[in-house]
């Protein structure tokens, strides 16, 4: 079976008690295992991986050359600042979706740039934690429209 990247950056550990009134009530091992049903029920298998380090991300970026189909990535706050991010998206050549739990460009005016989009086959915002189901399908279809 095929496999999906789902990785989280930063401050996204602390889901659950960080700023609940903007980042929602669910902890990211609930909101991984729904991603894993998900992709389950799309005929995929999941890897979940959450570093708060910048070259850990892209390590993860990297390691998914060997056994991914694609990424779902939440940069958290490197999403606006990280070119090491956006070059290796761009270098391992992997579908990725990029997905914000908040609305990003209705934030400060600081978040609203993303250095990911452009490399991004897609970015979903504003939509709490079912913004990663909606990237799941998106990442998915894309899979398989790419595959034939
Ligand atoms: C998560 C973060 O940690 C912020 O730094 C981004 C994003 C927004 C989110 O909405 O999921 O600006």
């Amino acid at each position: 079976m095929s496999r999906i990247l789902l990785l989280n950056g930063p401050n996204l550990n602390l889901l659950g008690t960080r700023q609940p009134e903007i980042y929602g009530a669910d902890t990211l091992p609930q909101i991984e295992a729904r991603c894993a049903e998900r992709a389950a029920g799309l005929g995929f298998d999941l890897t979940a991986r959450q570093s708060n380090h910048e070259g850990a991300l892209v390590d993860a970026i990297h390691d998914a050359r060997s056994d991914c189909a694609g990424i779902v990535l939440n940069a958290g706050a490197y999403t606006h600042t990280s070119i090491a991010l956006r070059d290796a998206i761009a270098s391992v050549a992997l579908p990725t979706v990029e997905v914000h739990l908040s609305n990003i460009h209705a934030r400060e005016r600081f978040r609203h740039r993303s250095h990911i989009a452009p490399v991004a086959i897609g970015q979903i915002s504003g939509f709490g934690p079912l913004g990663y189901l909606l990237a799941l399908d998106a990442l998915a279809a894309h899979i398989e429209g790419a595959t034939g």
